[in-house]
This record gives structure tokens, sequence and C-alpha cells, in this order.
């Protein structure tokens, strides 16, 4: 029997700043909702999906960056959606801000969940490659201050089994790095699943040629991490115009063969859902993709060593 799970990509139009917690799960509702009617196994929900992308705004108070943040997971405005998931039996991948403690320590991370048919969070993956940049710049129209409010995921890029899918995770930024899909790629992963909120024109970049091809390069990493590592990827945008910011869609639901099977059309809340056939992957997997049979580690290190492109593939440490 062909293993088969069926997946829908949840798009958000914008959500603005003043939108409460509340009004925004309803939306995540509705469209899980629709997903079920479509016969999904799991819902995939975008970047930062319970609040505005606030990183485009500098905050100076603390408090005030706190409040885009959830201190626990689920609380209060998102138990809701988990209990629509646990009496629908729908899994979902939900992004979101990570205010958390550890060892007496306050971290913020850029986290997505995986949670099951139960309602039970069955991972959780910390964004790796944060974007943007630390400082406030005034004179740009909006600002990326990710590398001020995230610091670095600290989980990898795990791969877990859940209703017999291996299913790993990443966000956004981590969709253009190779390694985000080789880590998981080694670990027989079969299902990718992403969100993100990409603007059409980012402010430092002053190449109308660059900004023509933000919607190419969106699939083009996408679909490349697909086939390269015969996986299925689902990336899911927050999209439209959000607080005068214009943002990308294109969700896309890419088989391993790098083809995209469905995408959304539009740039608002919208669900596009496909029948994910697994065995898809195993021709790439098992014969010139075959990553135990065919990749040549050896030749990449001593080729980087002999170039002086970068320290040795495992050998990081300034000692
Ligand atoms: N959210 C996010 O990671 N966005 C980035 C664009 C950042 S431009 C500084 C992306 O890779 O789409």
């Amino acid at each position: 029997m062909r293993k088969e799970i069926t997946i829908g990509a949840a798009q958000l139009g914008p959500i603005a700043r003043s939108d409460s917690r509340k009004v925004v799960v309803e939306r995540l509702i509705e469209l899980m909702r629709k997903a079920k009617k479509s016969g999904c196994d799991i819902v995939v929900y975008p970047e930062l999906a319970l609040t505005s992308f606030f990183p485009r705004w500098y905050m100076e108070n603390q408090e005030d960056v706190d409040s885009f943040f959830e201190h626990e997971m689920p609380g209060t405005a998102t138990k809701p959606l988990f209990q629509f998931a646990v009496e629908n039996e729908i899994g979902f991948y939900l992004g979101y801000a990570e205010l958390s403690q550890e060892s007496g320590t306050v971290h913020r991370y850029n986290t997505s969940i995986l949670v099951d048919k139960n309602g039970k969070i069955v991972g959780k993956f910390r964004k790796v490659h944060i974007p943007g940049h630390f400082d406030h710049e005034p004179s740009w129209s909006f600002q990326h201050l990710e590398k001020r409010y995230f610091e670095s995921g600290n989980l990898g890029f795990p791969v877990w089994e859940s209703e017999g899918v291996k299913m790993g995770m990443c966000i956004c930024n981590d969709r253009r790095w190779p390694e985000t899909y080789r880590v998981m790629g080694l670990q027989g992963v079969e299902v990718v699943l992403l969100g993100y909120n990409t603007p059409t024109h980012y402010p430092p970049n002053e190449s109308p040629e660059a900004d023509a091809l933000t919607l190419f390069h969106n699939h083009l990493s996408m679909q490349a991490g697909a086939y390269q590592n015969s996986t299925w990827v689902v990336g899911v945008a927050k999209a439209g115009c959000e607080e005068g910011c214009d943002m990308i869609g294109q969700s896309a639901i890419i088989a391993p063969s790098g083809e995209i099977v469905a995408q959304s059309v539009t740039l608002g809340d919208e669900l596009v859902a496909a029948v994910c056939d697994l065995d898809l992957g195993r021709p790439y997997r098992e014969n010139h993709l075959n990553l135990g049979m065919h990749r040549e580690i050896d030749s990449y290190q001593l080729i980087t060593e002999r170039k002086g492109v970068g320290p040795p593939l495992g050998k990081r440490s300034s000692g």
C-alpha cells in the first residue's frame, strides 16, 4: 500500500498590529475547518502566525516587544485551536514568537511546533538562520529587526515521526540555505514544513533586478531543497500588504521531484491542499540521489581546505 498524507497549506493574509490573538485564532480555525473538509491530515500555518510581523518596528520598550511573544503554548488564546484540532482529528504546524525561561534566563526565539491529531506537541523547532539587522535604521521605510528580537535557534533541525511520516520543520529564511534540507535529508525526512513572511522589497537592497526575482527565489530555494533531498516541501506565506509592507504569497506544496503540485493564487487567507504520496521520493532517494551511496563528504572537506574558502567542515572553533 502506498503511504499518503494530505496536507493543507493555510496561507494568511495580513494581520493588523491592533488585531487580538482571539481574532487571529478565529481565522486559523476557519482555515482548519476548510482543511478538514478537503480531507487534510495536517494543516500548515505561516511563520509568526499569531501576530503582525513585528520585527518591522523598532521598539525601545521590552514590554512592547514581549507583547508579541507567547509565554506558554498552548496559552489562553491558542487553546481553542488545539481543541478544534483534537475534535476534528487534524494535526498542525504553527509559527509563533516564543519567550522561554532556560536555567533562570529569558530567551526569545522564532519558533514553530508540530502538533498531532491528539493535540499533542510532538516537535518544536527554533529558527536557525535569523535574517535582517540589529540596529535601528530610521531612514528605511520599515525595519527587519529579527536579529535584535530573536536568538538563533538551539534545537538543530530534528526529524520527528508522526502519523507514520518523517516530518521536519524550518522557518522562512532557513529555506534559502541548503544545509537546512540536507541535515533533515540525512535523517530521511519525507515532508518539510515551513512558514514565511517575505517582503517583496528589502529597503537596503537597491536592486530592482533582485526585487523582481523575489518570487522566483522563493520557489527556487524550496524546489531545490525538495529535489536534492527527495522530500516533500510545504511552504506557507503570510501575504499581502500588512501595515504598509507588501509581502509575497505563492504558498506551495512541492513534490520530491521539485515540481509544484499546488499553489495559492491570492494574497489573502487561502487554503490549498494536496495528497502527498510519500513513495514519490523513493526513486530519487534510492538511486541517483542516494545520500549514503553517492555523497563524497571527504572530497568536500579536501576542496574546502585546499581552496581556503572556510574552516574545514566540522572544525569551526577559533582555537
Ligand atoms: N522572515 C524572514 O525570514 N524573511 C526573510 C527575508 C528577510 S529580508 C531581511 C526571508 O528569507 O524571506
